[in-house]
This record gives structure tokens, C-alpha cells and sequence, in this order.
């Protein structure tokens, strides 16, 4: 059989091939690593996984000589607010004052404000802007991302947003993910009947299902947002229409939100900064991946960050993600967030790249396509200007991704971005 593309030389493969589910507790410190190896794709899957030597025997259209270099499976990125409109950077200067995110957003500001300039966006304005991040996510190693909707919180805006990442996903190379987050504040003009806004979001779900514009439904349940009796009640409907839940959860306050995801049975439990003991025990013994974004507590400027070291050590299944939004992380840096995994969460390097591929996967339903490169699997893959996985997490603050194919595709060189004209399928 002659391949499409053979990437040979490589120094380190991570596979990331560990089975089904994703990986709990002291699984997670396990990396399958293959050395001296090679990698075959033929009509965008894997098909030859091997020692250099074996691959000699196999022709190839195109043959990339890795130079002893890393290879790993495209980055999987599950929770981010990619369609927006506008940017906060006026908020900086609050920020230096020691205003907290939450009273920013009590005034009007925050989400709010995001919310206002989303109005006004068009269609085509949100779509080149979603674009614009989506290639600096995919620069950075990303190849599959989920996108939350959230600064509508109308009908007309929520499926503007929803539209513009349905397109994305199908003009872009990075597969785009949707998850209907119209709970995601509470509009002024309903800020005394919280219950009537969610009643009309609850309204929406029949429509989005129809026109399939998102997978899941998320919910922040946070102080002066939404209550866990709130979200317990909303999600509990969304389920019932048949999408799978996700909780914005114990973020900034400690509500309650963690013991509610794995309650829930909710794919994901996501932030956890202030997740409870009885919490961590509930996700534990649950099916729901806790999906930890340290950028978020990095540009609060706070100390305290989720605890991941009592998570994994009590067996939960971790995932790392950018939370890239306009306010509380603004950077699509995923190899920021990993330093940070590394730095501030204690996670071993090992538990970093599980986290970012095959854990993240499965936080957003693709553990069977995405986060591993294995036979008969979606080709998607990144060859690191990196001598060993460790390399990445110790060398902060740069990019050292050389080149990621999707699909077997090259979508990306060190700076260049090429056209993928077959829509991901
Ligand atoms: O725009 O501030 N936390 N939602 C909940 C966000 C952060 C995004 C934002
Ligand atoms: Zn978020």
C-alpha cells in the first residue's frame, strides 16, 4: 500500500492509545511512548504504527523526516467561549484595583459587556473573528476544540453564535464542538425573575436540538448568577431533551456545583477551583471528567487554584483546557495552560499530555476519534520542535509546535496556515 504520508525519525511517539475511557487517578501517570518510531496515513487515518526500521518497506507520496524529534496526537481543547464579539481589555486597570470579576460583572460590565458588542457583530464578523482565534488555537496544537455559545442570552444572538461555530467547524480545519451556554449570565431586564430567563432558554433547546447546533448544555452556576437548585433544574430539562450536560462549577465561590456535575452524571465538571472534599469524592466514583483551566485562576490574579494533586490522588479523571474567552482568560496558549498544570497544579508531565488529548476528549464525547493516534483513528498529529514531552512543559511561554496535520492533512507549519478544502467529517 503506498501512503499518503509517513512521518519517520521520530524521537518520541506518544500514542496515547490506553484503551477505552478516560484515565482516572493513578492511571493517569501512564504514557504509552514509542521511540525510534514511525507513523503511516493513508486517506486521512492511521494505518502503520512502527519501529523506523519497518517503515523503510512502506512508499509514501510524502515523507517527513522528524529529526528524533516529539510527535503527539492533536490537542484537544474542551471548554472555550470562541465566538465573541469585542475584547476587555479596559478591564485590566479594574483588575490592578483589586476589583473582583464578579462585582465587574454586577455593574454591567463582563460578560455583559461581551455580550453587547456579540449583538452587534454580524454573522460574517463573528465568523472571521472565530476564525482568527480558531488558527491561533490550531498554531498552538489544537486540533479539536469546543466552543460554548453565552454572549446572546436572546434567541436571535445564542443562534448566531451557535451558527457561526457550526461553519467553523465545517470551513476550518480544527473540528468545532458546540455546547448552548444561553445560561450563562442573567440579562438586566431580568435580573429580579432569573427563573423566567432560564424558562426561556429552556425554550430554545427544542430548536437547537432540531437544527443540531449543540451537543451539550452548560450552565454557570456561580454566586449572583445561578444557584445549584437553578442549575440542577435547567440542566435537568436539557437531559431530558436528550443533550449531554456540562456545569461551569465551584469557579470562583464554593456552591456546590462539583457534587452537582457528578449528581448529574454531566460529562464534565469544569473549574473546580473551590470544589469540596465530598465533592471530589463524588467525581471520583463518577463517569464525569473534571476539566481544570489554571489560566482562569492565573488571570484572576488569584492564589488558589483547583486542587488538582487531591483530585488524581483520589482517582479522578482530569482534563486541562484554555477556558480562551474575552475576560477571565483571554489566550489561546494551551502550552501555557500545560507549564501551568505543571507549575501551579502539581501535575506530572505524564498526567499534563493525558490531559490534553485523551482525557480532553472524553470530556467532550470524542474519546473514540480524537487525543490518540491509533490504528484505524483519525490522523491528527503535531510534530514538536521539542526533543522529549518533558521539554514542553519546562520551556515556558514560547510555541514549539512545528507542524500539525488534521486528517493527515497539513493545516500548519511554524507560521504558515494552509487551506483544507474536504470539510472534517
Ligand atoms: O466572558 O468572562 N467565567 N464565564 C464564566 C466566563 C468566565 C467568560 C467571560
Ligand atoms: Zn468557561
Amino acid at each position: 500500500m503506498k501512503l499518503d504520508l509517513l512521518v519517520t525519525n521520530i524521537g518520541q511517539l506518544l500514542t496515547m492509545d490506553h484503551g477505552n475511557g478516560p484515565l482516572k487517578g493513578a492511571d493517569m501517570s501512564t504514557l504509552p511512548v514509542l521511540t525510534h518510531a514511525s507513523v503511516g496515513v493513508k486517506d486521512g487515518k492511521v494505518v502503520f504504527i512502527g519501529p523506523r526500521e519497518e517503515a523503510k518497506q512502506h512508499e509514501a507520496e510524502t515523507v517527513i523526516d522528524a529529526k528524533g524529534k516529539l510527535v503527539t496526537p492533536g490537542l484537544v481543547d474542551p471548554h472555550t467561549h470562541l465566538v465573541f464579539g469585542g475584547s476587555r481589555e479596559h478591564e485590566m486597570m479594574l483588575k490592578q484595583q483589586g476589583v473582583p470579576y464578579l462585582d465587574i460583572l454586577k455593574q454591567g460590565g463582563g460578560i455583559l459587556s461581551t455580550v453587547a458588542a456579540t449583538k452587534k457583530a454580524t454573522e460574517e464578523e463573528l465568523l472571521e473573528k472565530g476564525s482568527f482565534h480558531l488558527n491561533r488555537l490550531l498554531s498552538f496544537g489544537v486540533t479539536t476544540v469546543e466552543a460554548k455559545s453565552g454572549y446572546g442570552l436572546d434567541e436571535e444572538t445564542e443562534l448566531k453564535q451557535l451558527r457561526v461555530a457550526k461553519a467553523l467547524n465545517e470551513q476550518h480545519p480544527v473540528e468545532v464542538i458546540s455546547t448552548f451556554l444561553g445560561a450563562h449570565a442573567i440579562p438586566p431586564q431580568y435580573k429580579d425573575d432569573s427563573n423566567a430567563f432560564l424558562d426561556e432558554m429552556v425554550r430554545m433547546l427544542d430548536v437547537i436540538k432540531e437544527e443540531e447546533l449543540a451537543e451539550f448544555v452548560d450552565i454557570f452556576c456561580e454566586t449572583g448568577v445561578f444557584t445549584v437548585e437553578q442549575s440542577r433544574a435547567f440542566l435537568q430539562q436539557a437531559k431530558a431533551k436528550g443533550f449531554d450536560v456540562k456545569i461551569h462549577a465551584d469557579e470562583i465561590d464554593p456552591l456546590g456545583g462539583t457534587e452537582l456535575a457528578a449528581e448529574l452524571e454531566a460529562v464534565s465538571g469544569d473549574h473546580l477551583v473551590g470544589a469540596s472534599d465530598q465533592g471530589i469524592f463524588m467525581l471520583a466514583n463518577s463517569d464525569t471528567v473534571a476539566v481544570l483551566l489554571p489560566g482562569t485562576s492565573f488571570y484572576l490574579a488569584k492564589e488558589k487554584f483547583a486542587r488538582a494533586r487531591t483530585m488524581i490522588d483520589n482517582g479522578c479523571a482530569v482534563a486541562l483546557s484554555t477556558d480562551f474567552n474575552p475576560g477571565s482568560s483571554p489566550t489561546e496558549n494551551i502550552q501555557f495552560i500545560m507549564n501551568l498544570a505543571a507549575l501551579k497544579l502539581k501535575m506530572k508531565p505524564e498526567e499534563i499530555w493525558n490531559a490534553v488529548t485523551v482525557n480532553a476528549a472524553y470530556a467532550i464525547n470524542r474519546g473514540n476519534r480524537a487525543g490518540q493516534i491509533k490504528i484505524g483513528q483519525q490522523a491528527d498529529l503535531v510534530l514538536w520542535d521539542a526533543p522529549n514531552y518533558e521539554y514542553v512543559l519546562y520551556h515556558y511561554g514560547v510555541n514549539h509546535v512545528h507542524a500539525v496535520w488534521k486528517q493527515g492533512v497539513k493545516v500548519y507549519e511554524r507560521g504558515i496556515f494552509f487551506e483544507r478544502n474536504v470539510p472534517v467529517s
